[in-house]
């Protein structure tokens, strides 16, 4: 297991010589003592990932495609030992990390394989005489911020489109998490991407990240995370003005009207929010229901919930493991006071379980809680297994109650009305929308949000027009100027 910095093609240990370790949430067992970048190791990758630009941005678009393709084969043929190592360092259920990580990361760097020399400029229609043509030209060199609650697979997703487009990468994985990119920096220099092209350097967000943010000969900063440390990367970025890209929090609402399938929102709900034990950005945190179905669903759906299987996520059988840190199932178990403060009635769950086997791992039972759509519950990102339900009456108040938040990432609706469906998905204020399903993701279809969920698209050609610069060249063929000062 590598856990040196990556920078030029090299493991190497940090310039302050610091490490921290990471732990496995099942039972805070230490995995291993991870380099932590500072400031004197961007610069290093900086300085890498510049010298690495001017050659890998000429390569032929279908040899930097030819790269991409290689790695998903690579990361196939380790995905059991890349499954394990995802699933211990995050506490993802391993079925979990086999099924869903492993593929979409695998899949996402093909994609964008295919994608390289599929990108095309355009020529625009201008005044006779005139060529007027359109292409896209990489930033130069990227950073890249990536969370703890998908550390694999952001790691594709912020990668594939910018090596695709030509750029070099500096990123940095969250503290808790840094093991899997390490693996995938190991596979790159395996299947053959040149040095520097590619670095990877754990570190603390305040430190590693910060610099990041601040580089001023970094030329685009992306990053997932919370709306708060958006905020300051979007200060921090000023200094030169680099493009910035913000996959920031959410609070999806799920709307359930009342001629839906109900046994069908009980499953694609509770993937919605239980999957990854609620950590994700996506999450349908707030089920927001008619009336008329409310008991019938809510009892369907809690019988689910205490159903689910918890436990560690190495066990092929288990459905849900450990949150990714003691601090962060401590924060989301704070949200269990906050709801009952505010007059939130807890349906299911609400504390860790009482497996003693569980008992120092950090563990949250799924959670459902009754709450007003104002409370701070049923407004503020949990992140965890914790969802709020609200009933309505009318579509008008289900609308207002989904586009009641400062948040606009996912949005979900239940319904057999196909023009309701349409009008709502038109209405709910959200960068994606799901008529009859939940949390659907896929490498072609851009990923992101409005409001406070951020700016800027993954995925897709929408991912490529963020990693690129549009140069628009003109070219004089046959036309007669007037002079301007004639003579
Ligand atoms: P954040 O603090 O936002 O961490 C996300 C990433 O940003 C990590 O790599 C972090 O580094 C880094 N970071 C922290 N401070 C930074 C700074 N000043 N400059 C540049 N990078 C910085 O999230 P968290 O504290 O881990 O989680 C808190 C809450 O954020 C969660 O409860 C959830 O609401 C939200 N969150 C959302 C998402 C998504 S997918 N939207 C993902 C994670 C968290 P270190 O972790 O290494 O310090």
């Amino acid at each position: 297991m590598q856990t040196q910095l990556f920078i030029g093609g090299q493991f190497v240990p940090a310039a302050n010589g610091e490490t921290l370790a990471s732990l496995n949430p099942h039972d805070n067992s230490v995995i291993a003592e991870v380099a932590m970048a500072g400031p004197a190791d961007i610069d290093r990758a900086v300085a890498a990932a510049k010298a690495a630009f001017p050659k890998w941005s000429k390569l032929a678009a279908m040899e930097r495609g030819r790269l991409l393709l290689k790695l998903a084969d690579a990361i196939e043929a380790n995905a059991d030992r890349l499954a394990r190592l995802e699933s211990i360092d995050t506490g993802h259920p391993i079925r979990d990390t086999r099924n869903l990580d492993v593929p979409r990361t695998a899949a996402t760097f093909r994609y964008f394989g295919g994608m390289a020399d599929k990108f095309e400029g355009s020529v625009i229609p201008v005044e006779a005489g005139f060529l007027n043509y359109l292409t896209r030209e990489p930033v130069g060199v990227v950073g890249q911020v990536v969370p703890w609650n998908f550390p694999l697979m952001f790691t594709s997703w912020k990668m594939a489109p910018a090596l695709a487009a030509g750029n070099c990468v500096i990123l940095k994985p969250a503290e808790l998490t840094p093991l899997s990119s390490l693996a995938i920096a190991e596979l790159m220099a395996e299947v053959g991407f040149p040095a520097g092209v590619v670095n990877i350097l754990p570190g603390l967000g305040s430190v590693a990240g910060q610099s990041i943010a601040e580089h001023p000969e970094i030329g685009k900063v992306a990053f997932t995370g919370s709306t708060a440390v958006g905020r300051r990367i979007v200060q921090a970025s000023s200094g030169n003005l680099k493009k910035v890209q913000l996959e920031l929090g959410g609070k999806g609402a799920n709307l359930v009207f009342g001629d839906a399938d109900l046994d069908a929102v009980v499953q694609g709900s509770a993937f919605g929010i239980f999957h990854n034990q609620g950590q994700a950005c996506i999450a349908a945190s707030r089920m927001i229901v008619h009336e008329a179905v409310a008991d019938e669903l809510l009892e369907k759906f809690v019988a689910l919930a205490r159903s689910i299987k918890i436990g560690d996520p190495l066990d092929p059988s288990t459905e849900m493991g450990p949150l990714t840190s003691s601090q962060h199932r401590d924060r989301v178990l704070s949200y269990v006071d906050i709801a009952r403060e505010q007059g939130g009635r807890v349906l299911t769950g609400g504390k860790t379980p009482d497996a003693a086997a569980l008992a120092s791992g950090c563990y949250v039972e799924p959670t459902i809680v009754a709450a007003k759509p104002e409370d701070r519950v049923s407004q503020e990102e949990v992140f965890g297994p914790f969802m709020t339900v609200a009933t309505f009456r009318t579509d008008e108040e289900a609308l207002a109650i989904a586009n009641g938040t400062e948040y606009g990432l996912g949005a979900g609706l239940w319904t057999r009305d196909l023009q309701r469906a349409h009008l709502v998905a038109r209405e709910l204020h959200a960068g994606m929308v799901w008529v009859n399903c939940y949390k659907r993701v896929s490498p072609a279809s851009p990923f992101g949000g409005v409001g406070a969920s951020g700016y800027g698209r993954e995925m897709g050609f929408e991912a490529m027009r963020e990693y690129t610069q549009p140069k628009s060249v003109w070219v004089n063929v046959d036309a007669q100027i007037p002079a301007y000062f004639p003579r």
